[in-house]
């Protein structure tokens, strides 16, 4: 699939590289979201990721088959990072959701193995608050087994209160849930499936 870097935004007010919908990639530093992003689209060292948290740290936009963008955020609770530097985060992620126009949708992604967090419900209120259509997307499936990862969707389902259709479990290693996602992801924007054959 043929996606490409249009440019970054680093502080609130700055303009959008791009003019196609957006739909953005958030959660905590380190759940994924790099990762998933380029499994994607099909392009392994398109957003860089890495072991330590706190790699992503400006909105990055990357246009996706000419039919949309995805935005890949900065992680929230990263503990490590200083103080000023994760409320600079917090403030351009949140500047960038209310933004009008801002993104058309958001994938809320969590690391499947882990429990919810406060800052991935304080994210929940916020996207209700601004009433942004939302996917959520457990990450690194390929490191449970069937039985916990039915366990961990469902606990997450029942947490966040949302319908099974709204919730994946995904592998950025293997690939699992990765055209489903995708698929949902063009609904979000609006557009066909940059994969779905033609009619
Ligand atoms: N096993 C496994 N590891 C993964 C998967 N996705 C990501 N990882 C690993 O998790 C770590 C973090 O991945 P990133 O994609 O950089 O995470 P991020 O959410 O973008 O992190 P920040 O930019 O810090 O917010 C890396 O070491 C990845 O290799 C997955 O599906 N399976
Ligand atoms: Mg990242």
């Amino acid at each position: 699939m043929e996606a490409r870097f249009v440019g970054a935004v680093a502080r609130p007010g700055q303009p959008f590289p791009t003019t196609l919908p957006q739909v953005a990639f958030a959660g905590r530093s380190n759940a994924g979201k790099s990762s998933l992003l380029n499994r994607l689209v099909g392009r392994k060292h398109l957003a860089r990721t890495s072991k330590q948290p706190g790699r992503t740290q400006q909105l990055n936009f990357f246009e996706v088959a000419g039919q949309y963008a995805l935005v890949d955020l900065p992680g929230y609770g990263f503990a490590r990072a200083p103080g000023p530097e994760r409320r600079r985060w917090a403030r351009l992620i949140r500047w960038y959701l209310q933004r009008d126009p801002g993104p058309v949708g958001l994938v809320l992604l969590m690391d499947s193995r882990r429990d919810l967090v406060d800052e991935d419900r304080a994210m929940v209120v916020l996207l209700q608050e601004i009433g942004l259509p939302t996917l959520f997307a457990l990450t690194k499936s390929d490191k449970l087994g069937r039985q916990a990862l039915d366990r961990a969707l469902a606990g997450r389902r029942r947490e966040l209160g949302i319908d099974a259709d709204q919730l994946l479990a995904t592998s950025s290693v293997t690939g699992s849930g990765v055209s489903d996602l995708r698929d949902s992801i063009s609904a979000l924007a609006g557009g066909p499936s940059p994969t779905s054959p033609k009619p």
